[in-house]
């Protein structure tokens, strides 16, 4: 009440503004307003000035980034990479990769050295609430898991009292590992490695029994080793790994670019679009693939991005389940079934916001 008192004597007793001075103060918020705002839009300048997009990957994880012989990148996270690019230039090409382990990941994207990191990265509360950082999306849902070899005859997780985990340092795996075996009162002893190479080598050679890691990454891991048939990944998942790419959270334009990159390719699976037919769904008549592809509204110019972002994206990278089956699918060498990465209204848990 006496607040409110005071309130009204405040306004009661308060001389009011001459129209100059009150203009004045007016033109100065808004060009405080303006700066701010251009103050929060500076990662797709430089994006545009420098001429391309700086993406954080991981150093080699088959499947999800992995570099060829000639140098060139391929793989689930590069192809969101290669996306954001196309949105930006309607050029796949404009990507310098930045291959980081787990360790270097975050402070590299703090420090500004990428715009964005697409690296296997598990959406964690203390990795925003702590670092600085946000999630855009989840483009995989994952979950950790274990391999073993096949002579050991383990059937679950909770078999393996007392044996030898290779795994990488720096990765919510570590953290689960010793959750897991503490939950259910196990001992275990662990070969840590700063590297996936590291922790593969240490497996294959015996110098540990077991290799956790998420389990898309497990395919992988079995794909390197000396003889794949000798080992089984156990059945058990042990943890949620929501996978997806990260920015800083000091720019909101940058941090929907990369949320509505992510999701044009989910919605475009959803409506039937593909790298293969986009050019009729330029001349389509339905709504929500206007909307998408840019004939419809001007969601992209709203971004700082033109009409076709995501036509061109999809033209040139393709939606999310042609991503998906060409990275890591079954009918790639991975073999990973799309499982809760359905979506939506096929099984799955993939589901984006409409575009309009
Ligand atoms: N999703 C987990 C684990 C990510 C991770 O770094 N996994 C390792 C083992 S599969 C990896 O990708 N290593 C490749 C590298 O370090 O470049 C996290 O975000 O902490």
């Amino acid at each position: 009440m006496r607040q409110l008192r005071d309130l009204r004597a405040g306004s009661r007793g308060s001389r009011r503004l001459r129209p100059a001075t009150a203009f004045l103060m007016f033109a100065l918020s808004m060009l405080a307003v303006q700066a701010a705002s251009a103050a929060n839009e500076q990662v797709l300048k430089a994006v545009k000035d420098r001429g391309r997009l700086n993406c954080g990957v991981s150093e080699g994880l088959y499947g999800f980034s992995a570099r060829d012989n000639n140098g060139n990148w391929s793989g689930f996270d590069v192809d969101l990479c290669r996306a954001i690019a196309a949105a930006i230039f309607n050029d796949t090409s404009k990507v310098a990769y930045f291959p980081l382990d787990a360790g270097r990941r975050f402070e590299a994207l703090k420090s500004g050295s990428i715009d964005v990191l697409s690296r296997n990265t598990t959406w964690t509360m203390s990795r925003e609430v702590e670092l600085g950082l946000v999630f855009a999306a989840t483009n995989f849902y994952d979950g950790q898991g274990f391999i073993v070899r096949r002579a050991m005859k383990k059937d679950t997780a909770l078999d393996l009292d007392g044996v030898k985990v290779c795994v990488q340092t720096g990765t919510t795996t570590e953290l689960n590992l010793a959750d897991y075996f503490r939950a259910n009162k196990m001992k275990y002893e662990v070969v840590s490695s700063t590297n996936l190479e590291g922790a593969i080598k240490g497996y294959d050679s015996g110098q540990c029994n077991v290799l956790t890691a998420d389990g898309s990454a497990l395919f992988a891991v079995r794909l390197l080793l000396s003889k794949p048939d000798e080992h089984i990944i156990l059945p058990d998942v042990i943890s949620k790994e929501p996978l997806g790419p990260v920015v800083r959270q000091d720019d909101m334009q940058w941090f929907n670019i990369v949320k509505w990159v992510h999701f044009a390719l989910v919605n475009a699976e959803e409506l039937g679009v593909t790298s293969k037919n986009i050019d009729e769904a330029l001349k389509s008549e339905n709504p929500d693939i206007r909307r998408l592809v840019g004939t419809e509204g001007n969601y992209g110019e709203r971004m700082g991005l033109g009409k076709y972002w995501a036509a061109n994206a999809l033209r040139l990278v393709g939606n999310y389940g042609e991503v998906y089956e060409r990275t890591v699918g079954v009918g790639s060498a991975l073999g990973i079934p799309r499982g809760i990465n359905q979506l939506w209204n096929r099984g799955g848990i993939l589901y984006a916001p409409p575009i309009r």
